[in-house]
């Protein structure tokens, strides 16, 4: 009894000698390759689907916030270029009450706050921080069969008089600015130089030089000055008080007029609207920010198909080494179990005996019913990697050298400056 007892710690022990150290990469490597496939991974697939067409285009939105001067165009550029007339109210009056994500989608439809949050699961953490922002919040979405690349933020004119607005909208603007790739200033001409809020959020953002960098001041509705000194008169008030606010780097203007008011003014006016105007640019600038995605989307996802790569091939790689590093343990302690429970039950001039004297049966059957218990308590011991782990790794495996193709074919495109 005394004997199997020690021969079952023995074998006990050398199954636990090739036991890895918990700290290991044996575990690291698993985890790192499981949640690389089920954060990033999946998500890529999810946002890059398969397919030349679809690879051109970069996998999230581009944001546009556009705020300012009350009545400045700002519901109206949005509309214009999205090119869906009447999609916006727009007038004279405070038209736009509410912060508005415009964006297309499968059909025309007013989504209240809630049902914003399942379409853009961010604002779940803008609402919690202003929480009276849902009252005032809504998406405006306009059919669209194509892809949809730019979010356009809309949000209501700023103005000094006692309005209320009903949430914070200078933290709001400052808030929804940080994760915006473009921020569109609408100065105009009725705001005269500029209302005093505007200038507030204008300094706060301006504060922040990376922020800065994507802001653009835009001059709306130019076709308003017909009179060349109102002009100059306007541009020196502007330039003035927005010296105060913005450092003085890389400052501009960009005059802008929507072309059916350039239709409709005189032709020797339309001539000047039409030199002046930087609509163009400013679209320019909404492509130029797409493309700016597109690189960013497909270097992040040659990196990722790269970091999956190596993660794959160290967790397969692994698995084979646990594998062959098993059997060779399994063949180890058969031996070790015949020889020891011989050496043991027997002593050796008995063990000498018992094969001299051919009772080959007894050592045998006794070396059977300790291999036993050996196989038993290694199967017993819990698994170096999981299971889940190598299949889906396994799984993976042979969908990478497509991966990889399609990464380097989509950093050609945009190597070509096919961006968007
Ligand atoms: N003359 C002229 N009028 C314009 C131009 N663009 C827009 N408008 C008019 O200006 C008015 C205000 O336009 P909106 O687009 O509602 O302005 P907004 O900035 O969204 O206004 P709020 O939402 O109230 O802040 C509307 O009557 C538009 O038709 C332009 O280029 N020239
Ligand atoms: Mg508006």
């Amino acid at each position: 009894m005394l004997r199997s007892l020690l021969v079952l710690v023995l074998v006990t022990l050398a199954s636990c000698l090739t036991y890895p150290d918990p700290d290991s990469d044996v575990f690291v490597v698993p985890e790192r390759v499981t949640s690389l496939y089920e954060i990033y991974f999946e998500d890529a697939l999810h946002h890059l689907p398969m397919g030349e067409t679809h690879f051109t285009k970069p996998p999230a939105q581009v944001r546009v916030l556009l705020f300012g001067n009350h009545g400045a165009g700002k519901s109206s550029f949005v509309t214009h270029t999205v090119e869906r007339p009447g999609l916006l109210p727009t007038g004279i009056a405070m038209t736009t009450d509410k912060i508005t994500y415009v964006t297309g989608g499968g059909s025309d439809s007013m989504l209240d706050s809630r049902s914003s949050v399942g379409l853009f699961p961010e604002l779940d953490s803008l609402f919690q921080r202003y929480p009276t922002l849902p009252n005032h919040f809504s998406t405006r979405v306009y059919e669209s069969d194509k892809h949809s690349p730019i979010l356009f933020i809309d949000t209501p004119g700023t103005v000094d008089t006692q309005v209320s607005y009903g949430f914070d909208i200078n933290a709001v603007i400052n808030d929804l600015a940080k994760t915006s790739d473009l921020i569109l200033v609408f100065l105009d001409p009725h705001g005269q130089s500029l209302c005093q809020r505007t200038l507030d959020v204008i300094r706060t953002l301006a504060s922040d030089p990376q922020i800065y960098e994507r802001m653009v001041f835009v001059l709306s509705k130019v076709d308003l000055l017909t009179d060349g000194f109102d002009k100059l008169n306007l541009m020196v008030q502007i330039t003035q008080n927005l010296a105060f606010v913005v450092p003085q780097k890389g400052f501009k203007i960009h005059p802008m007029v929507l072309p059916e008011y350039i239709e409709a003014s005189d032709p020797h006016n339309a001539e000047v609207l039409r030199e002046l105007n930087a609509l163009d640019e400013i679209h320019g600038m909404l492509i130029q920010a797409l493309s700016r995605r597109a690189q960013d989307a497909a270097h992040s996802f040659k990196a990722l198909v790269e970091r999956v790569d190596v993660a794959v091939a160290e967790v397969i790689a692994l698995d084979d080494d646990i594998r062959s590093q098993r059997s060779t343990v399994n063949t180890k302690v058969f031996l070790g179990a015949v020889i020891i429970l011989s050496v043991c039950y027997f002593g050796w001039d008995k063990l000498a005996d018992q094969v001299e004297n051919g009772h080959w049966k007894e050592v045998l059957g006794c070396s059977a019913c300790i291999t036993l218990v050996g196989v038993v308590v290694l199967k017993s011991r819990p698994a170096l990697l999981d299971t889940v782990t190598v299949q889906t790794a396994k799984e993976v495996a042979p969908r990478l050298g497509y991966l990889r193709e399609t990464a380097a074919h989509l950093m050609r495109k945009i190597a070509a400056g096919v961006g968007v």
